[in-house]
């Protein structure tokens, strides 16, 4: 793939942005017209900057679209307090679907708002000193961070940090406060607001989405190498000394299209904390300005370090702070994933965490989550903690409550001393159907009697109990990021799947493709021989994407069909 050059036209999008730098569009006028159901195609664009995506509810295509809007939160490091999340339930009750949806980028989202209330519900959100905007749209997303108080206090001054650049990185648009707290248009009589142009992003923002993580080593539960950039704590007799910045990393692809791939970030250099607020968004003005602005598809950090490789960034990155990066100092990941059950915080509080499958927080006749979790934070109030691997942690709580919240939950049909197989509790499936406007194949409605099905077939072979990381998505724009799991699955068409093998335990790796297209009917048949012999051959502990990166991608380096 070639450079972008300066000349390449701008894509549809930019030219809009270009249109209207304070995101404004028309949205205040449509909210005001109680006769539209819907948003323009342009304001669908630039709702997306205020934190809002207008979809439809695809089951019910075939009786006419039924426009709903998603709602996504900016909550940087996943943190709410009780109160928060009190609010947050009791708006997602009133307006949404009656689920909250925990992401993979630690904030939540609503689903199944109607235009009709969607003002009320972001002004509900605002009200309880939370905010939606920049959490969709091209600017800098949800900032994350290892979610665990547990163990030690250097994670509260990451999550500092994490909020820190969140505020800095965050757009000036006098549009959402406008639109969405004062409830009107955007005064466009004063001149300043007229030409309005954002201090940092300028008329056009970023070219697309970047996302930033903090990890801290040895886990890495934020999967911080999938990341635009990544900030790696580097810590050296209990103290945090820096941070290792790693650049370039993404997921996105698109089937049918090679230049479009996933790619692990690069890491760059040695940062101090006092280095790394200049130096991070020093590496966003990199994108802001060599990131392809005519195609999207090319368009994330990740195309420019794959383009001009990862000795030009840390160069053109040093230019632009002035004083040279430290060499990376030596870390090791090991882990990835949440630590379910409870655990002492280093204040002698406990934490527990929470398996709540396929991120999707909700009551069944069998687990009354939502209920449960209400009735807790009502009644003991500790800090609600959402992780990337799409759970929760309830933080801060008192020894004398534990034997309380344990109970709360059980009446509620969720078992604390067993949440899930170790398999279930390693899995992760993005939105997908009925929601998702690019989902090609079932996700979050599949995934869960998948694993059923999976678990008997481990059973079968010998290997039950068994941890294999296993992610699915509907699409392949990697919303789950499938493409770090052992076993990922990625929607190709109505109930079939690619199957990618290989990824490892400390999400260090990226799986490959084994199989291109399989009907859901098969996925057992698939993978019954594979994991038969996984449980003859493997080494003493040896997990199964290290044995499919030992054997199999020596007998079969390329992808079958
Ligand atoms: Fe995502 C688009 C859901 C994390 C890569 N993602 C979407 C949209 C908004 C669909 C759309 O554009 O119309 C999905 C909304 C579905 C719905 O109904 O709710 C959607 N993405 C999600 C969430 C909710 C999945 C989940 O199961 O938790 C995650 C919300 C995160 C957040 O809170 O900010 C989510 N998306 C991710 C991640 C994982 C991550 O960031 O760690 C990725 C891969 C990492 C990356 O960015 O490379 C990801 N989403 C995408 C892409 C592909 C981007 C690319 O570079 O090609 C799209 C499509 C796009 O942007 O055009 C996308
Ligand atoms: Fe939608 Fe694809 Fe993301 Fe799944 S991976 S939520 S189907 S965009």
């Amino acid at each position: 793939m070639s450079l972008t050059t300066v000349t390449a036209k701008p894509s549809p999008n930019e030219v809009l942005k270009e249109s209207c730098p304070t995101l404004a569009g028309t949205i205040a006028q449509t909210l005001a017209d109680g006769q539209a159901d819907r948003f323009s195609d342009d304001d669908n664009q630039f709702l997306k900057f205020h934190g809002v995506y207008q979809q439809d509810d695809r089951d019910l295509r075939k009786s006419g679209k039924k426009f709903i809007m998603m709602i996504r939160l900016r909550v940087p490091g996943g943190v709410l307090t009780p109160a928060q999340y009190l609010d947050l339930d009791r708006l997602m009750t009133q307006y949404g679907n009656n689920t909250l949806r925990v992401t993979s980028r630690q904030t939540l989202q609503f689903h199944g708002v109607l235009k009709s209330n969607l003002a009320r519900t972001v002004k509900g959100i605002n009200d309880t000193l939370m905010t939606t905007i920049a959490s969709c749209g091209d600017v800098v997303r949800n900032v994350t961070a290892s979610p665990s108080p547990t163990i030690d206090g250097v994670r509260g001054q990451i999550l500092d940090e994490a909020r820190k650049l969140s505020a800095a990185l965050a757009p000036r648009t006098p549009a959402y406060h406008a639109i969405w707290i004062e409830g009107k248009q955007l005064d466009l009589s004063d001149k300043k607001t007229k030409n309005f142009t954002d201090p940092f992003y300028g008329k056009t923002y970023l070219p697309r989405k970047f996302k930033i993580a903090f990890a801290v080593p040895p886990l890495n539960d934020v999967d911080v190498l999938a990341n635009d950039i990544g900030l790696i704590a580097i810590m050296e007799n209990g103290k945090l000394v820096g941070y290792n910045l790693a650049a370039g990393g993404g997921m996105g692809r698109s089937h049918g299209n090679e230049e479009t791939f996933p790619r692990l970030a690069d890491v760059i250099g040695f940062l101090t904390p006092d280095q790394v607020e200049r130096t991070v968004i020093a590496a966003v003005t990199i994108h802001r300005d060599f990131g392809d602005r005519s195609n999207r598809k090319h368009a994330r950090l990740k195309y420019v370090l794959a383009d001009r490789g990862a000795d030009w960034f840390r160069a053109e990155l040093e230019r632009r702070v002035g004083f040279k990066l430290a060499p990376a100092r030596p870390f090791k990941f090991t882990k990835q994933g949440d630590a379910f059950g409870w655990h002492r915080q280093a204040d002698g509080n406990w934490c527990l965490g929470l398996f709540v499958e396929t991120g999707r927080i909700k009551d069944t006749e069998q687990r009354r989550m939502k209920t449960a979790l209400r009735k807790i934070v009502e009644q003991f109030q500790p800090e609600v903690r959402l992780t990337p691997g799409n759970n929760l942690l309830l933080a801060n709580v008192r020894p004398d409550q534990r034997d309380a919240i344990v109970k709360t939950l059980a009446d509620n049909g969720v078992s604390v001393a067993n949440q899930g197989s170790a398999l279930r509790c390693a899995s992760m499936a993005c939105v997908s159907l009925p929601t998702c406007g690019l989902g090609l194949a079932e996700s979050e409605r599949y995934l869960p009697d998948l694993i059923t099905r999976i678990e008997a077939l481990l059973a079968e072979v010998g290997l039950s109990g068994e941890e294999i990381t296993i992610r699915m998505t509907g699409c392949p724009n990697g919303c789950a990021r499938p493409y770090m799991a052992e076993i990922g699955f990625v929607g190709k068409a109505p109930g079939k799947y690619q199957i990618y093998l290989g990824g490892n335990e400390a999400s260090t790796r990226l799986n490959r493709l084994y199989k291109d297209t399989v009907k859901d009917a098969d996925l057992i048949a698939e993978l019954r021989p594979l994991l038969a012999r996984y449980a003859q051959e493997r080494h003493a502990g040896e997990r199964f994407g290290d044995w499919v990166a030992r054997i199999l991608w020596k007998e079969q380096p390329t992808a079958a069909n």
